[in-house]
């Protein structure tokens, strides 16, 4: 199959100006897999899901439909949360989802709340995000004013009310028990899981279902087409498509809707439908496979398809989808401080290992960039880190309430072991002029 020939089940209306209204929704299957989910008992609806074998598209790739059946039977009320704050650097895959079609996100909240038996969802949709939570205001009263929400819905006795929540800037709050603290009106803080994962005791201690929105955008398909049609996409492990955001020093940075397993890499960085390349005929230094989190890929991994089994085997992951591509001009050791520091800085504070660690990383990485690196001080990046994440393992081991610390310490690992000269000849060079490398440009 040729790469251009992926097929399309949550950017099937990208084309559309008009994408983000009823209107234009209606006309092109919008709703359709809702009256297909309310023809079936909600237990079918779940079945359904769990045969599709839809992976969370958020960053841990947990299925969907065994995550709704974690909610204890027999305990009401429950909700279910919609994670739209997505913040995770180079990913922006999710504001498109919202920007451009934001009747599929709420077609897919209601299909989850039929199958999982809730009557309240809470759309919590990222506080910069502006026009995301313009469109998805509007067509959430659209969808009310038509039935689609509200009582009754669609003449039968299922009801479901979506509230909508802004979020306040902080990237911990994309972590699913901050963003429940935040709900409640606290402080966005994790909490500790286990024991108790949201599914079990979230939202006011009820269950709670926490959902990306990429994973609830593929809903309304997988009803109308079959859970069987969307299990035939995709590799053994990963079914589907993916939507990839690729950003950093290619011709064309963009969100790419891929079909898992049957794309690579190469074709996604260098296909001219794709990333068209490295930019001005360089040469590939080194890409972030999988948000800011995951450990690096090189040359020697553009082959890999794009699959959570493949890029797990090669050390890395797909997280959030966030594709960054560096080129052979990048200063890595600048690299690693620009990560690094928005992990500390976005370090909720609440775990000595995470709140001091991030902190003491980026001090030493800016004393190395300053020309004051010590000889000692690759061995004190290593074994700060170390103290993050005992043995600097992949995946990590956490000595923290959640992944945020761990992740400051694969882009200082993956950069000091595949570039160490960088490092080394920084050591006591004397201070080392900034060179701006960015390029803008999105979807
Ligand atoms: C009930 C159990 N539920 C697991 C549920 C759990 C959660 C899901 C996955 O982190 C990753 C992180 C970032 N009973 C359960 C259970 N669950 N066992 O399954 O859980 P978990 O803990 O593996 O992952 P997580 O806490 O959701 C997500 C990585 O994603 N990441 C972050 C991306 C940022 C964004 C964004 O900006 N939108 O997503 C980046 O790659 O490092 O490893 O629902 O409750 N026994
Ligand atoms: Fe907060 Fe960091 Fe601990 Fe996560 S690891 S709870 S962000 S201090």
């Amino acid at each position: 199959m040729a790469v251009t020939d992926a097929p399309r089940i949550i950017t099937s209306r990208f084309g559309h100006d008009d994408a983000h209204t009823i209107e234009r929704y209606e006309a092109t299957h919008g709703y359709e897999g809702l009256r297909a989910a309310l023809q079936k008992r909600p237990d079918e609806v779940l079945e359904e899901v769990k045969t599709a074998s839809l992976l969370g598209r958020g960053g841990a790739g947990f299925p969907a439909g065994v995550k709704w059946g974690f909610c204890p039977p027999g305990v009401w009320p429950r909700y279910l949360v919609v994670n739209g704050d997505e913040s995770e650097p180079g990913t922006y895959k999710d504001r498109l989802l919202m920007e451009r079609d934001p009747h599929q996100l709420i077609e897919g909240v209601l299909i989850a709340c039929y199958a999982i038996g809730c009557a309240q969802a809470f759309l919590y949709v990222r506080g910069e995000m502006a026009v995301a939570q313009e469109r998805i205001a509007a067509a959430l009263n659209e969808a009310y004013a038509k039935g689609y929400v509200g009582k009754g819905i669609l003449g039968t006795d299922f009801s479901v009310d979506i509230v909508l929540h802004w979020g306040a800037g902080a990237y911990i709050v994309g972590e699913e028990t901050a963003l429940i603290e935040s709900l409640e009106g606290n402080r966005g803080m994790p909490r500790l899981k286990p024991p108790f994962f949201p599914a079990a005791k979230g939202l006011y201690l009820q269950p709670t279902v926490v959902n990306n929105v990429e994973t609830l955008a593929n809903l309304p398909w997988i009803l109308r087409e079959g859970g069987a049609a969307f299990a035939a996409l995709g590799a053994e492990n990963s079914k589907g498509t993916r939507m990839f955001a690729v950003s950093g020093h290619v011709r064309n940075p963009g969100v790419y809707e891929v079909e898992f397993g049957v794309t690579t890499f190469r074709d996604l960085l260098y296909a001219p439908v794709y990333g068209g390349g490295i930019r001005d005929g360089n040469a590939l230094k080194a890409f972030i496979p999988g948000g800011a989190s995951a450990p690096w890929f090189y040359e020697e991994h553009l082959d890999l398809p794009l699959e959570k089994a493949a890029v797990d085997k090669a050390g890395s992951m797909l997280g959030s989808g966030a594709i960054v591509v560096m080129d052979e001009t990048t200063d890595m050791v600048r690299a690693a401080l620009r990560v690094v520091r928005f992990f500390a800085r976005e370090s909720c504070g609440k775990c000595t290992p995470c709140r001091e660690g991030t902190s003491w990383l980026e001090k030493i990485l800016e004393r190395i960039l300053d020309g004051h690196g010590r000889t000692s001080d690759l061995d004190l990046l290593l074994d700060v880190c170390d103290n993050i994440s005992p043995g600097i393992a992949w995946p990590p081991k956490q000595t923290t309430i959640c992944p945020l610390g761990p992740s400051a310490v694969s882009p200082i690992a993956s950069a000091v072991t595949r570039f160490r000269d960088e490092f080394e000849a920084r050591l006591g060079g004397g201070p080392v002029p900034v060179t701006v490398t960015t390029k803008g440009g999105a979807y």
